[in-house]
């Protein structure tokens, strides 16, 4: 991997921000980034959490609530220098078709995927110009991708995410500044222990009968995009477990 070498104020290394960094893909991407030679800025709002991944890899732990405007200019302010984004906050909230579906669920969803993005990416817009070799990498899904039976509150947020960050690529371009789209099939993390509200029994069913995709799987992948030379973009890479072909596409063994 190409060594990412550059002098920062904060640290000798480049800086990296990762959001949603205190638990599955997050803190995987922060690890694998802190390998691939980068200073790691790590955001979320479990503090604690934070400060014990920045302790083994020699980042910084720094509080943040991508769904509050006050928290994303607090955590901002402390990160004046940055050569790389990744917008992995988010998640989802209920499985329930669009007759049932929780209004509170979706707008956080859209206040945690695309607010939550939106707010980032303006935030350290600034820095990764001055960087004179930015890069943005977004998780977004295959939930980005297309519609699928009683997701439309996350397909939705995913989609006007994917957008955003899609919609960049144009608006950026002629700026030393790369776009990456991240966007992953099923990943064993707290993701659907958060979407089915804590219900273990539930959560662990989803994964029943076949090999996910781990967290580490994507951190290789995010870091392998963010470590190719400068004028190489990789604009969107999908990535499933090979048991899955699409979103409730899956084959499972008894
Ligand atoms: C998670 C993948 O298929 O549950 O982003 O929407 S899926």
């Amino acid at each position: 991997m190409r060594a990412a070498g550059q002098t920062g104020r904060m640290s000798d290394r480049p800086t990296a921000v990762v959001t949603g960094a205190s638990s599955g893909i997050g803190a995987a991407t922060a690890r694998a980034l802190a390998e691939a030679g980068f200073h790691v800025v790590l955001g979320a709002r479990r503090v604690d959490r934070l400060e014990e991944i920045a302790g083994e890899i020699d980042g910084t732990a720094l509080r943040l609530d991508v769904t509050d405007k006050a928290s994303v200019a607090e955590f901002v302010a402390g990160v004046p220098e940055c050569r790389l984004l990744v917008n992995n906050a988010g998640g989802a909230k209920g499985l329930e078709p669009v007759a049932e579906a929780d209004e509170d669920d979706w707008r956080w969803m859209y206040e945690a995927n695309v607010i939550g993005t939106l707010r980032m990416t303006q935030g350290l817009l600034p820095a990764l110009r001055a960087s004179g070799d930015g890069h943005i990498i977004t998780v977004t899904s295959i939930a980005a991708l297309g519609p699928y039976d009683n997701g439309a509150g996350y397909t939705g947020a995913k989609h006007a995410q994917a957008m955003l960050h899609r919609t960049l690529r144009g608006e950026l371009l002629g700026e030393p500044i790369r776009l990456t789209e991240i966007a992953p099939g099923m990943v064993e993390t707290d993701f659907s222990l958060v979407r089915f509200g804590g219900d273990r029994e539930k959560a662990d069913n989803v994964y029943k009968g076949l090999t996910p995709l781990s967290a580490d799987d994507v951190a290789d992948v995010i870091a392998f995009a963010a470590t190719r030379p400068s004028h190489v973009n990789l604009d969107q890479i999908t990535l499933m477990p090979r048991a899955q072909a699409g979103p409730g596409r899956v084959h499972r063994e008894p």
